[in-house]
């Protein structure tokens, strides 16, 4: 390993933690890559204690940076998840939190150039081959952390980081609905298959035996939901078109009910075997998706606004996350915005063992 260690640094984006690398810092090839990476977390450990990550998912995440070669794009972003207790690494699926500390991280590096008051740095999402446009708080041509956007799941206010996505239909299944209905039955259960920027199985909570008032750590007690949840994920991976997810972590289990608080709709996330504290950026477009699809167990629940340019709250276990929705005439998403906030919390070098 190197006793030299690695340039990094550690910023909280949107809901979730993780290292952000310049590409060329990193080992080239992605084994060598990947044991530093395994090793720079502490993982495998349900503690991580030999490592910076946090013994959960959300803070087990590593952005991979450079400048991009791609017309009208500033940055190259692959995002990878360490497991936390298993040796793995994985580029299946992509992550619109770790997202949100992209735009500020390429301007602190260098990689883009600041304008004073607001940049925007347009992002190719490599797990996907999909873009996405941050703008960023640069007054005086410097990156500003510190503002007064509220975002749920994180205590206080940071500088608002608004984020939008264009066509994210298909990011990974290769079409929204891959099997080509808004409800199949899986299990006895009906679901919806849905992929609008992350893979997501929908399903009814009551279908699954809870509220959907519960907890995170309730859920995650409870074995008898984790393991139907999980059966029914493994029969729809491959229908999903992302063969044997065994090892993967997509797709996400989304389980909806009513909305409490004013919102769109309720949810409760595994990601897909840790109950997710909040809702993923691209998993919550993807649920409000669903909510808009007629005929889905989502949407006879969701309460949706009229227009053409729909706020939808998605209710999660620490607050809701809006999904702005901007939709074409003929009832499909045009795009999609999210405010998010991020956070450097560290810059220096990172060590493997
Ligand atoms: O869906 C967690 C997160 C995510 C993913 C996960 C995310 C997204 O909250 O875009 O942000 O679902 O693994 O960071």
């Amino acid at each position: 390993m190197r006793a030299d260690g690695i340039r990094c640094m550690w910023m909280r984006g949107g809901t979730s933690k993780g290292g952000y690398f310049l590409a060329a810092d990193l080992p080239a090839g992605p084994e060598e890559r990947d044991a530093f990476l395994l090793s720079a977390m502490g993982s495998p450990d349900p503690r991580q204690i030999d490592g910076m990550g946090g013994a959960d998912p959300l803070t087990s995440k590593v952005a991979v940076v450079k400048k991009s070669d791609r017309a009208g794009v500033d940055v190259d972003y692959l995002f990878l998840q360490v497991f936390v207790d298993q040796p793995i690494v994985t580029d299946a699926q992509n992550c619109g939190n770790i997202l949100a500390g992209i735009g500020p991280f390429a301007i602190e590096r260098g990689l883009v150039a600041a304008m004073d008051g607001e940049t925007d740095v347009t992002i190719y999402m490599e797990n996907t081959g999909q873009t996405a446009i941050a703008r960023v708080a640069t007054p005086g041509g410097v990156v500003t952390y510190s503002g007064e956007a509220k975002i749920d799941g994180v205590p206080g206010t940071a500088a608002a980081i608004p984020l939008t996505f264009k066509d994210t239909a298909g990011s990974s299944c290769g079409a929204l609905l891959p099997t080509g209905n808004a409800v199949d039955v899986i299990d006895g259960i009906e679901v919806t298959m849905i992929d609008n920027g992350m893979p997501c199985i929908v399903v009814r909570a009551a279908d699954m035996g809870i509220t959907g008032d519960e907890t995170r750590e309730e859920l995650e007690a409870n074995e008898a939901l984790r393991a139907k949840l999980e059966s029914i994920r493994l029969k729809c991976g491959p229908l999903m078109n992302l063969g044997d997810v065994e090892k993967k972590s997509v797709p996400k289990m989304t389980m909806v009910s009513p909305p409490r608080n004013g919102g769109a709709i309720s949810t409760r996330t595994f990601i897909p075997h840790r109950c997710h504290a909040s809702i993923g950026v691209l998993g919550a477009v993807s649920v409000a998706t669903a909510c808009l699809l007629p005929g889905t167990p989502a949407a006879a629940m969701a309460d949706i606004p009229q227009g053409s340019r729909k706020a939808l709250a998605i209710e999660h276990p620490t607050g809701e996350m809006t999904v702005i929705a901007e939709m074409n005439d003929d009832g499909t998403m045009q795009s999609a915005g999210i405010l998010r906030t991020a956070r450097k919390l560290f810059d220096g070098t990172v060590f493997a063992a």
